[in-house]
């Protein structure tokens, strides 16, 4: 029998990981947490069932949870709400769909996603709470540190180390050795061609600090 998983967040984000969890078949969601104004609402066929305020309660009940709110620009409330419900001792599987490819002498910790078509290539360590999102690449012996998301169909390349909290946007280009420190957010398309050393917002070809 496969067990019972609760999604956190039921926007696009959400959307598009219970394609990965039905995909993958083996949880089962068995209801989404989000803000009280939508409880009983439905993201695809799944029902609001609850707000935060229920999280504690819900947890009495359910093992395993799983973050469903995106990450662009901000990484806190992702942030946030893992730490908490570490706290509370849950279970955050880690989602592999079935159409992307993960190499056996890769590492993925708890909570993190690969999303379909997305590569993990040989000895790559992904941390816990990330998004791999649809088509991303990540090459060989490659780090990327907890609560990054690595957005679609961007490209990390061997030997990068990517620090915690890092937002890389779609279709950008990270080149080999490159490491960019934690809380950086890479503006879509964006090509960042040396390490950065400095927590900013990057964007271009080559990227550069804007803020
Ligand atoms: O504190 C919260 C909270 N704040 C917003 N707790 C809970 N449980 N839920 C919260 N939400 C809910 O997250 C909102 O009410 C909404 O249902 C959802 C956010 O949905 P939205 O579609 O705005 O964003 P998203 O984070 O799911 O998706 C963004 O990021 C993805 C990576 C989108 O921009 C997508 O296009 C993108 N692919």
């Amino acid at each position: 029998m496969k067990e019972e998983i609760i999604l956190i967040g039921g926007g696009g984000h959400c959307k598009s990981c219970i394609d990965v969890i039905e995909k993958e078949n083996k949880f089962r969601i068995a209801g989404i947490v989000d803000v009280k104004d939508r409880i009983f609402q439905k993201v695809l066929s799944y029902e609001i069932i609850a707000c935060d305020e229920d999280l504690k309660k819900l947890t009495k009940k359910y093992k395993n949870f799983f973050l469903t709110i995106g990450q662009i620009n901000n990484v806190e409330k992702r942030r946030e709400k893992f730490t908490f419900l570490k706290s509370l001792d849950v279970k955050f599987p880690v989602i592999i769909s079935p159409l992307a490819y993960t190499s056996k002498y890769s590492f993925v910790d708890e909570g993190t996603i690969i999303m379909h078509k997305a590569f993990v290539n040989a000895n790559v360590k992904i941390g816990k709470n990330c998004i791999i999102n649809t088509n991303a690449i990540i090459e060989h012996d490659s780090q990327i540190g907890d609560n990054c998301h690595i957005s679609t169909a961007s490209v990390v390349n061997g030997e990068c180390n990517i620090g915690d909290g890092t937002f890389i946007g779609s279709n950008s280009v990270i080149f080999n050795n490159v490491n960019i420190i934690e809380n950086t957010i890479i503006g879509a398309g964006s090509v960042v061609v040396r390490s950065i050393d400095e927590s900013g917002v990057y964007v271009g070809n080559p990227a550069k600090k804007i803020k």
